[in-house]
């Protein structure tokens, strides 16, 4: 029995990534409010959750964001966390405020799960300076 070799790949056939940032709608920059003081929840946050809010059979985006330091405040729309809805045709659209997500605190990690079976996926937002942290 003669060995077998490994089928030969072209340059061609590379695998090439682009830069869609631009075009996909979704405005997220992350916000960890960096202090001279160097707390540990600086380096803690960035949470997402790749899951369906909607239900539509497409894939939605929930990021997690900080707060402003040291009221771990988020007193502005910059510290929100975001909810893009996915349109289907490679963009996605901010659904933050109609969904009521923008978050209380610091918030860093987030899971997903049907926390109560009613067929609608629930969030979970862990962070510091939350209603449930107290
Ligand atoms: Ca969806
Ligand atoms: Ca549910």
């Amino acid at each position: 029995m003669a060995a077998k070799t490994a089928p030969a790949v072209s340059f061609k056939d590379r695998i090439t990534f682009e830069d869609l940032i631009e075009r996909s709608g979704i405005r997220f920059r992350l916000k960890n409010s960096v202090s001279p003081r160097r707390y540990s929840i600086e380096t803690m946050l960035g949470g997402v959750a790749v899951f369906d809010y909607n239900n539509d059979g497409l894939l939605d985006l929930f990021l997690t964001n900080g707060a402003a330091i040291p009221s771990l405040e988020k007193t502005d729309p910059t510290h929100w966390n975001r909810l893009y809805r996915n349109n289907g045709d490679g963009t996605f659209s901010d659904f933050t405020e109609q969904a009521g997500v923008q978050g209380i605190g610091y918030s860093m990690g987030v899971a997903a799960g049907d926390y109560d079976n009613d067929g609608f996926v629930d969030l979970y937002i862990t962070g510091v300076n939350t209603p449930e942290s107290d």
